[in-house]
């Protein structure tokens, strides 16, 4: 794909993601207006590079064109909110999903069903409404919503291991398994001290 194309295949997905940025936003204000117990702690989000579309389609086995990157991918717009406590994050997901307008593409607890490897967050992909000059379109954004204890393995896991070569593999990856149980001991510890 051409960067003209590339330009141009991201432009929808990047408005839904603002879209959906906006919701995030005004739900934590409507849900917590009162408290001070704000629920998120930060939001990331990125649009996915055409280098990485491309190279995600090759994978799956699959020319990389503009047709396929829509057909094929559903996270060429995405977003992490990292919560502090997981109840934020299923608080925040249920009313996300209430919202008549927007639909429910696909969701994966790894919070309840864990990875095997010890990752865990909670997936959804989320199809916003984008309305253009011949109509309207609904365009996916995944949001992956962690605590911040999740994110920090996750992100080091990333690092490390997740599509990484390394000799040790086995043993580095068992470390991690045990480390992400230690952190889910942690945080429900901390939650305890915030009313949880
Ligand atoms: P990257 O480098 O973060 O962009 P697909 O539907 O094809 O996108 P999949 O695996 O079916 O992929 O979807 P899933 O399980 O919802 O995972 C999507 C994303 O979650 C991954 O994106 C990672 O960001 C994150 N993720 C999933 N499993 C792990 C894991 O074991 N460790 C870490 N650190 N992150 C994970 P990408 O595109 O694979 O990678």
């Amino acid at each position: 794909m051409t960067i003209s194309e590339y330009n141009t295949l991201i432009q929808p997905y990047s408005d839904a993601q603002d879209i959906l940025l906006a919701r995030l936003n005004v739900l934590e204000h409507n849900l917590y207006n009162e408290s001070d117990a704000h629920p998120i702690h930060n939001i990331q989000y990125r649009i996915k590079q055409k280098d990485s579309i491309e190279n995600k389609l090759l994978k799956k086995e699959k020319e990389p064109t503009v047709m396929n990157a829509k057909d094929y991918l559903q996270d060429i717009a995405g977003a992490r909110v990292i919560c502090y406590f997981t109840r934020d994050i299923y608080s925040l997901a249920d009313t996300l999903k209430f919202q008549s307008d927007l639909i429910v593409i696909r969701e994966r607890d790894y919070i309840k069903y864990p990875k095997p490897n010890g990752y865990r967050s909670y997936h959804i992909i989320v199809g916003v409404p984008v309305y253009c000059l011949d109509g309207m379109e609904y365009f996916p954004v995944e949001i992956q919503f962690r605590t911040l204890s999740m994110d920090f393995w996750a992100s080091m896991e990333h690092r490390i291991l997740y599509k990484t070569k390394r000799d040790n593999r086995e043993e580095i990856a068992a470390q991690l398994e045990s480390y992400a149980a230690t952190l889910v001991e942690i945080e429900n510890e901390f939650s305890k001290y915030a009313g949880g």
